[in-house]
């Protein structure tokens, strides 16, 4: 979508953009069913790079303990007691700027993620920057899905990190798909950003071919310590615009209602439900941080009267789309990652 479409979309009444947004659930979701992801951080804290809304940046003086890459037995007993709790992603998280072949430490993940996944749950994990062998790898050894955020617009991202690009998140993501991984990719609202940046962000994510397989729109999650520990909260209904936009935009996605969900009241995440929200994160932690305990979750959906979402086991990723050029690799094309063997950009894929 472009951009002046999501800011038509964006300033319509608030019921208007609701409707719009359900009528495009209804059609691309119409079994209306919640998927449920629960996160595990496999490596918690010291991390080498300054995301200034993160308590894991080893230069920010925040509360958090620093932990090892868990061994892979823990691992298992944390995904075995996920899918009891009825998940059916489960989604490991690493505190690494990225991770690179042939090391210890990256031959650890692909046993865990070997493990995980013969558990029958969708595999996701969230490493950092990829090469394209290590997406490779990371395919083979069982992973359905790589989360790579965003976070925020090209434009904004240099003032939230300075420690890598935009286009190298891109370049990942780029990785990622060449390796046929599905994508999960989205942002965080309340960076200090405008609303033309979150509307940016849709129209950057709108545009890749193919389109991410699930959209994570997190609220911060203000850690103290970080430079972003006193910005205010989201007008909730902002973050229920931002919900239906995404929806509109990237249609076949989830569109996962993500961090921040201990601030908002059941009122607020039904909305972002209708508006066409179908995935949370499910557990009493993100990765470090509080989520809704299971329970509560639990009875939210049956007061609501939504049912779960069984997993989807085929590791294939969403086909590219012929029709459209496809999506970004580095600074070559207009912020859509394009495949690799098409970028001339000297020493950049
Ligand atoms: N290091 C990897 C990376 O940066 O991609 C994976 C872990 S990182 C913590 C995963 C995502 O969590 C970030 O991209 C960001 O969108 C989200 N996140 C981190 N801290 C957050 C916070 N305080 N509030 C909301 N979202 C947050
Ligand atoms: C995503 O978009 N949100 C999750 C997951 N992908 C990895 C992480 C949220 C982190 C919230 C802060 C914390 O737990 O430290
Ligand atoms: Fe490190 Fe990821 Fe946190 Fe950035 S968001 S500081 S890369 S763990």
């Amino acid at each position: 979508m472009t951009f002046a479409e999501l800011q038509e979309l964006h300033s319509l009444p608030f019921f208007d953009l609701l409707k719009r947004a359900h009528e495009v659930h209804e059609t691309h979701w119409p079994d209306g069913k919640i998927q449920l992801c629960t996160l595990l951080s496999i490596k918690t804290g010291g991390c080498s790079e300054d995301c200034s809304y993160c308590a894991q940046a080893a230069r920010y003086k925040t509360e958090l303990e620093s932990h090892v890459l868990m061994e892979r037995e823990e691992v298992m007993q944390h995904a075995r007691a996920a899918r009891e709790g009825g998940s059916t992603r489960f989604c490991m998280g690493a505190a690494w700027k990225g991770v690179r072949g042939g090391t210890p430490r990256f031959e650890q993940v692909l046993d865990i993620v070997r493990g995980v996944s013969t558990l029958g749950m969708e595999v996701c994990v969230t490493l950092g920057e990829l090469g394209p062998e290590e997406a490779k790898q990371l395919r083979d050894a069982g992973v359905t899905a790589y989360n790579h955020n965003l976070d925020t617009s090209p434009e904004h991202y240099p003032n939230i990190v300075t420690t890598h690009t935009y286009e190298d998140r891109l370049r990942t993501i780029r990785n990622v798909q060449d390796a046929g991984i599905s994508v999960c990719c989205g942002g965080i609202l309340g960076l200090s950003e405008t609303i033309a940046d979150r509307l940016r962000l849709l129209e950057v994510i709108s545009s890749f071919n193919p389109q991410p397989e699930s959209v994570p729109i997190n609220s911060l999650m203000p850690m103290p310590g970080t430079p972003l520990a006193e910005n205010p909260q989201v007008d909730p209904f902002d973050l229920v615009r931002m919900i239906a936009c995404a929806r509109i935009a990237v249609p076949g996605a989830k569109v996962r209602l993500s961090a921040g969900r201990t601030r908002l009241s059941d009122e607020i995440q039904a909305l972002c439900f209708y508006a066409g929200a179908n995935s949370i994160f499910y557990g009493e932690k993100l990765l470090t941080a509080d989520n809704p305990g299971m329970e509560k979750d639990r009875a939210l959906l049956a007061k609501l009267g939504l049912a779960t979402l069984e997993p989807n086991l085929s590791l294939e990723a969403p086909a590219i789309d012929p029709d459209l050029p496809a999506s970004p690799c580095c600074g070559e094309s207009d912020f859509a990652p394009a495949p690799a063997s098409s970028c001339s950009k000297a020493g950049c894929c």
